[in-house]
């Protein structure tokens, strides 16, 4: 089995409005060259989608579902009820992301914590991890640690992503150090 030729994850998020954010966990998958699939099941749209979508979960031998909701944000929490593949949910901030451009985006009037209570906070027995609000590149990156212990090869990958991460902080703060804090945020956030 080949992990860059089959889709070992599944990417879900409850809407359109979350694709955006859910997009950074397809940046780091594709990163590491894994193969994803990537849909939208609404728990509360599309309510029968979400037990298809199980078995279609199953059939396909994903290894990981990565599933993105705001608000009351069940998603994860339903997949992981008809399932024994594990769900890693990334709560999302931003309630209506489906306006034009120049509209303005709704968030969740809890910020967020709505979504990761919801999600964390599954009963005993039907468990669900979650990362940080709008994470979704950590949920991918956990995702890529658990197929690790399968494939050795991301273990160096990700031996090799650590490195980077390490090495653009010493780049930054020699900048930093060459330039002054004036000159550096001047620099960068301009
Ligand atoms: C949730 O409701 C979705 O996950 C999304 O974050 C939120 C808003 O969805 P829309 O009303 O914009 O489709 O189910």
């Amino acid at each position: 089995m080949s992990y860059t030729k089959n889709p070992l994850i599944g990417i879900i998020m409850g809407s359109s409005s979350d694709s955006r954010i859910m997009n950074g966990a397809a940046e780091i998958l594709d990163e590491f060259k894994i193969k994803h699939e990537d849909q939208i099941i609404s728990a509360h749209r599309t309510p029968t989608r979400l037990e298809e979508y199980a078995k279609h979960a199953e059939q396909m031998g994903f290894k990981i579902i990565i599933a993105g909701a705001g608000g009351a944000a069940h998603l994860p929490g339903m997949i992981a009820s008809h399932t024994i593949i594990p769900v890693i949910g990334v709560p999302i901030m931003v309630y209506n992301d489906k306006q034009s451009k120049t509209d303005n985006v709704k968030f969740s009037s809890f910020g967020g914590l709505d979504s990761l209570l919801s999600i964390t906070e599954m009963p005993s027995g039907s468990p669900v991890v979650a990362v940080g609000v709008n994470k979704a590149g950590n949920a991918a990156i956990f995702a890529v640690k658990i197929l690790a212990n399968e494939f050795p090869e991301l273990k160096k990958k990700l031996k090799q992503h650590k490195l980077s991460q390490h090495d653009s902080v010493l780049k930054e703060s020699e900048d930093l150090k060459k330039q002054g804090l004036r000159k550096f945020v001047q620099k960068k956030f301009k």
